[in-house]
């Protein structure tokens, strides 16, 4: 149980379209990096149809699969990869529950969203799911592993 805990991850974290439209992308962002994790990649992205299908797929069968499709679609999306111990259960806490009125304070969707179909944010919700959807939404040039140099630029 320790050694998973202390487990080096990858996540896939994306704002939706809302999010973006709302204005609402530093804030997101922020609350990742403030938490300490890393961030591997980063885009602007308007996401095709296909992809929205592939990255949805085990949702195919539900009634709402279509208006979520339309959703994912409807704007441009942030697409992310975040880096660290225990990443994909803590950003899956740091996102909270699936319906936002259900979701604690002081989680995203807790804090800024009302609704289940535009609750502003994605996140994976397994290590295998993480390494998945990474694979899915980024071309490997467009990753970064990195680590922090000496820095010089602080006083
Ligand atoms: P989550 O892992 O919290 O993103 O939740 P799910 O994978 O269960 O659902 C994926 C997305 O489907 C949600 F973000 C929003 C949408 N959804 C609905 O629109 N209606 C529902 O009843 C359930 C999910």
């Amino acid at each position: 149980l320790v050694a998973s805990l202390e487990q080096v991850e990858e996540t896939y974290v994306m704002i939706k379209p809302d999010g973006v439209q709302r204005g609402l992308v530093g804030e997101i962002i922020s609350r990742f990096e403030r938490k300490g994790f890393r961030l591997t990649g980063l885009k602007l992205f308007q996401c095709p149809t296909e992809l929205a299908e592939e990255h949805y797929k085990d949702l195919q069968s539900k009634p709402f699969f279509p208006k979520l499709i339309k959703y994912i679609t409807s704007g441009p999306v942030v697409c992310m990869a975040w880096e660290g111990v225990g990443v994909v259960a803590s950003a899956r806490k740091l996102i909270g529950s699936t319906n936002p009125l259900q979701a604690e304070p002081g989680t995203i969707r807790g804090d800024l969203a009302v609704q289940t179909g535009r609750n502003v944010v994605h996140g994976s919700d397994s290590p295998e799911n993480g390494q998945r959807e990474i694979a899915l939404w980024f071309k490997e040039g467009e990753l970064c592993q990195w680590t922090p140099a000496q820095a010089p630029w602080l006083w």
